[in-house]
């Protein structure tokens, strides 16, 4: 069963092409491709993403499909959702390599199945489950969610999967529990970037048990209405729309309840431009440049950065009282 939560923090209808702009969008890029080739864009045709409508079910795994997914967003007609071309063509996936396209480019010898997740740490349930028992039991839901990059670029992206709390309960973390550490899966030989020193691998991000509690956080297996591409973290990633985008653990195999607060990778790389709260602050420059404002990918005019990324009713209560010029 597929539900759909409104609130105040939805993308505003006003942010969102009508379905006909998208869909025609969509006819525009197809046949701009079919003009364009191979080369560094010819994945496009073998992604399932190109290929299927957004109200089918889709499979994640041999043995779980997920149910057919709601039309994402009712469409306004200013603001957009971005178009699903530029979100799987540029992206950050280190491992895959330092260059935006270079994901989609290495992303072919990438399996995302089977999948098995392993949950650890301090918790009553602990254990690792194959990635369809880890879903069977959750309700799907579709979130049209802003996401914000530490470089400035920004998307709206309508993602599908299921609520992190609901994930996380069936655990049942214990009381000594104050975070959740999520690990990326090791693949060197399926993973070119993990064969430089680029970060220290695996890839670890990290949320307050309180965050990944609170309704926003999101696991997300697919995006578009379709399953997610290898590119953007298939089969599961992490998405935490008020916090910069790299809290978003792609391709994730762990999930660890810790006490302490969990070394992660970014944080541990630079950590004077990756704070561990990474609370997306228009007030709080980057060392390099500022933050007070975005260009959505896609737009030419660069938009203001919102505090909490525009989510501040869902999420402020959780830092009352805390210096977020200092924790960054
Ligand atoms: N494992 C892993 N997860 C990751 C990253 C990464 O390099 N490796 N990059 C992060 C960053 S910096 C961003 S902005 C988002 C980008 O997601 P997208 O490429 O799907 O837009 O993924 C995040 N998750
Ligand atoms: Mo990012």
């Amino acid at each position: 069963m597929l539900i759909r939560i409104k609130k105040a923090s939805d993308v505003a209808p006003s942010e969102i092409t009508p379905e006909s702009v998208y869909l025609n969008r969509r006819h525009f890029i197809a046949a701009a491709m079919a003009g364009v080739g191979t080369g560094a864009l010819g994945g496009f045709e073998n992604t399932a993403v190109a290929a299927t409508p957004s109200s089918m079910p889709f499979q994640v795994s041999p043995g779980f499909t997920v149910p057919a997914v709601d039309t994402y967003e009712k469409l306004g007609p200013q603001d957009e959702v971005t178009i699903p071309f530029s979100v799987w063509s540029y992206n950050n996936f280190a491992e895959f390599g330092p260059e935006k396209t270079d994901p989609l480019a290495n992303i072919g010898t990438f399996q995302p199945r089977p999948w098995a997740i392993a949950v650890d740490g301090l918790c009553a349930k602990p254990g690792t489950l194959d990635l369809d028992d880890f879903l069977k039991p959750q309700s799907f839901e579709t979130r049209t969610y802003r996401l914000r990059c530490t470089e400035t670029w920004s998307i709206v992206v309508p993602w599908v999967g299921i609520p992190l709390a609901d994930a996380v309960k069936r655990f049942e973390p214990l009381g000594s529990a104050k975070f959740v550490r999520f690990e990326t899966v090791m693949r060197p030989e399926e993973m070119p970037g993990q064969k430089t020193s680029a970060l220290k691998w695996p890839y670890v991000e990290a949320l307050r048990l309180d965050e990944a509690l609170n309704p926003l956080a999101f696991l997300a297996v697919g995006m578009y209405g379709q399953v997610l591409p290898g590119q953007n973290g298939a089969p599961i990633r992490v998405v935490a729309p008020w916090k910069y985008g790299f809290k978003g653990a792609k391709s994730i195999v762990r999930m660890t309840f810790t006490e302490d607060q969990p070394v992660t990778s970014w944080n541990l790389r630079i950590p004077k431009e990756y704070g561990f709260m990474a609370n997306v602050n228009p007030a709080v420059d980057h060392p390099r440049w500022s933050q007070a404002t975005e260009r959505r990918l896609g737009e030419f005019r660069r938009r203001p950065t919102l505090m909490f990324n525009g989510y501040g009713e869902e999420v402020a209560h959780m830092y009352a009282g805390m210096d977020l010029i200092k924790n960054f």
